[in-house]
């Protein structure tokens, strides 16, 4: 039985990834950074908490990494725990740059010196390309990062490389662009829209307030991209892939499929930080912008080309935007309708 190590066990990734290893028959160990017992929703919610086996170990602590991966010895390594959040990234960015940066170095160092024959999956992002130098962006395109997150992220990709090229280590970096679900978590723009709708709809707020809505993105369906991960690992030799959809669509474009999923009929009104979503039938405001969700420095758009990973590894997309959109929306309103007969309300979006 093959091992599986996944850092980032509590994440969205981390929870569809220990999914499909186990469905391929994978012993699959969870590294998860805290140290309480205070359970996974994300597991929960897919049915698998009691099947993946949760090991304590934090990216920051070498020696606490090199216990785990002495301990389980994995056959495959899948390093997607990192400080993900952009916005977080311009307020810590010392701390992000020692997990997302530094952080793949602790392990790959720990592998090549403990576990040199581990296959190595890195996270890498989208957000590498940054202000982009030719769209779309493929494995080629040259990197424009615009965020300490994307600096690191960078850091992470080459050094990746460079452990491959120098110690011979079967390393990957995929090179993945902005994957959502039900299981996203709800700071990032496409959760933080459906789960303020749901709870528009069951009256438990007015408004939902965002930031830039010009801004585009190539959004898939993180089921889907983790199925990429595990492919880039089952290969003859490693390599670096671009997962992404090739198409690209705006946050306001979001927004404006996500009502029309919860069957709200909506009009826009102002410009800038003074636009306004409007509800057609009450006349109320639903969307309000404010200055404080704006970055530093914005990534305006982010488009990938699949190409590689579709002719060499059979990946493609299969989930649209709008049912990518769709399927978000109505689990949400189920979520929120389940917490509103509950009475018991949870920010986090998940049935801890
Ligand atoms: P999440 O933020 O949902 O999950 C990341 C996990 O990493 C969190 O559960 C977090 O733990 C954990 N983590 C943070 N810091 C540490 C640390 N010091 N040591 C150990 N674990 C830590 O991210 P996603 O699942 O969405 O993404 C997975 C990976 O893919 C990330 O590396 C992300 O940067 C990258 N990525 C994601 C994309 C996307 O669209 N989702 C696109 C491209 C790349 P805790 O819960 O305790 O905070
Ligand atoms: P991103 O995702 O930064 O692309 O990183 P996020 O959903 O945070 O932002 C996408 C775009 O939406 C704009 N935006 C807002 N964003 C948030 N979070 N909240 C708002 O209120 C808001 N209003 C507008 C942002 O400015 C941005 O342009 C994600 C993460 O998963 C990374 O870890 C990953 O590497 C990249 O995707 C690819």
């Amino acid at each position: 039985m093959k091992k599986a190590l996944i850092t980032g066990i509590r994440g969205q990734d981390g929870a569809y990834l220990a999914q499909l290893l186990l469905e391929k028959g994978c012993e699959v160990y969870g590294a998860d950074r805290r140290s309480g017992d205070s359970g996974n929703w994300r597991l929960k919610e897919l049915g698998i908490e009691k099947d993946v086996k949760i090991v304590y170990m934090d990216l920051l602590e070498l020696t606490n990494i090199m216990r785990v991966i002495e301990k389980i010895k994995p056959d495959e390594v899948y390093n997607l725990a990192a400080q993900s959040f952009v916005q977080t990234a311009f307020e810590q960015p010392i701390l992000t740059s020692d997990i997302d940066a530094i952080g793949v170095l602790r392990l790959l160092e720990t592998i090549r010196t403990i576990k040199p024959d581990a296959k190595f999956y890195q996270a890498s992002s989208s957000e590498m390309f940054g202000r982009v130098q030719e769209t779309p962006q493929t494995e080629k395109t040259p990197f424009y990062p615009r965020s300490p997150y994307g600096v690191s992220k960078l850091f992470g990709h080459w050094i990746t490389v460079n452990y491959r090229e120098s110690y011979n280590m079967f390393a990957c970096s995929g090179i993945l662009f902005n994957h959502e679900s039900p299981l996203r978590g709800l700071e990032f723009v496409t959760r933080k829209i459906t789960y303020g709708i749901a709870r528009i709809k069951y009256g438990l707020r007015d408004k939902i307030v965002l930031g830039n809505l010009d801004s585009k993105r190539d959004w898939g369906f993180a089921k889907e991209y983790v199925e990429g991960m595990w492919l880039m690992l089952q290969q003859e030799g490693p390599d670096d892939y671009v997962l992404a959809t090739n198409e690209a669509h705006s946050v306001k474009e979001f927004v404006e499929n996500a009502f029309k999923a919860a069957e709200y009929s909506i009009a826009w009104e102002g410009e800038g930080v003074n636009t306004k979503c409007i509800d057609k039938k009450t006349g109320k405001i639903l969307v309000e912008i404010s200055p404080e969700f704006y970055r530093p420095a914005e990534v305006d758009i982010l488009i990938g080309d699949p190409s590689k990973a579709k002719e060499k590894l059979g990946w493609k997309p299969v989930t649209k935007f709008a049912d990518l959109v769709g399927i978000m929306v109505e689990a949400d309103l189920e979520k929120v309708g389940m917490e509103k007969r509950t009475g018991y309300f949870n920010e986090t979006g998940g049935n801890r």
